[in-house]
């Protein structure tokens, strides 16, 4: 058995900021396919008692210990490897802040919208949709003019922050309707940095699901 099993699937960008970050640190692992369209087992009793009470993925087991929230995993897998680790407390605490803005604003909005724009059937509400459209630009605007002052969100060097914060961006731009990328030039650099770190591999060839009915 490997020393990592991550629950996750493809299309899940909040599973694929473990896995990316379990590869980059060329972790021993293996992924748990959740069925989360068909079965939709993360929302079953048996799940939410064996699995995550929270009944979300990802999920990450290692020996003994079993973790959930995306941030929670980052960070143990950041102190246990001493990688993409902020280097003292201020930049722990500045990590956690745009860890947090991502999980609720940014890709926080980003999921439901590729969600109902993609895979709900019938697809969401167009009031909805606008609404969400609407946060999403503000927030990706906010996470530009960021990278357009430093190379990655907290300096020099990429850190779980990063991580965390590529969730939903390497989606094809078809999934959502635009193009995150070209409508944020800084975001779009930024992405081809982290694309070029060894390990990194598409959310689509990292994760199991990928068509969607091929498992
Ligand atoms: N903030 C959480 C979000 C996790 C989350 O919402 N995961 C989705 C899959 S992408 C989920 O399992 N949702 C449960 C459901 O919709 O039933 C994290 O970053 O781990």
């Amino acid at each position: 058995m490997s020393e990592y099993r991550l629950y996750c699937f493809a299309q899940s960008g909040n599973a694929y900021r473990a896995a990316l970050m379990l590869n980059l640190l060329s972790a021993d692992w293996e992924p748990i396919w959740v069925d989360f369209f068909g079965a939709m087992v993360q929302r079953t009793p048996q799940f939410r008692t064996e699995v995550n009470e929270m009944g979300e993925a990802p999920v990450l087991i290692h020996g003994e210990k079993k973790l959930t929230q995306s941030g929670v995993i980052l960070t143990y897998l950041a102190r246990l490897s001493g990688k993409f680790k902020p280097t003292n407390e201020d930049e722990e605490l500045e990590a956690m802040r745009w860890i947090i803005f991502d999980n609720q604003k940014v890709n926080g909005f980003l999921g439901p919208f590729r969600f109902l724009k993609n895979f709900a059937k019938p697809s969401g509400d167009p009031a909805v949709l606008a609404f969400l459209k609407g946060r999403i630009d503000g927030n990706l605007a906010i996470v530009n003019k960021r990278l357009t002052e430093r190379q990655f969100l907290l300096g020099d060097k990429p850190t779980i922050a990063d991580i965390s914060m590529t969730g939903y961006l390497y989606y094809p731009a078809e999934e959502f309707g635009f193009d995150i990328a070209r409508d944020h030039p800084a975001i779009g650099t930024w992405l081809e940095r982290m694309r070029a770190l060894p390990g990194w591999k598409h959310p689509y060839e990292l994760m199991p699901g990928y068509p969607l009915g091929k498992n």
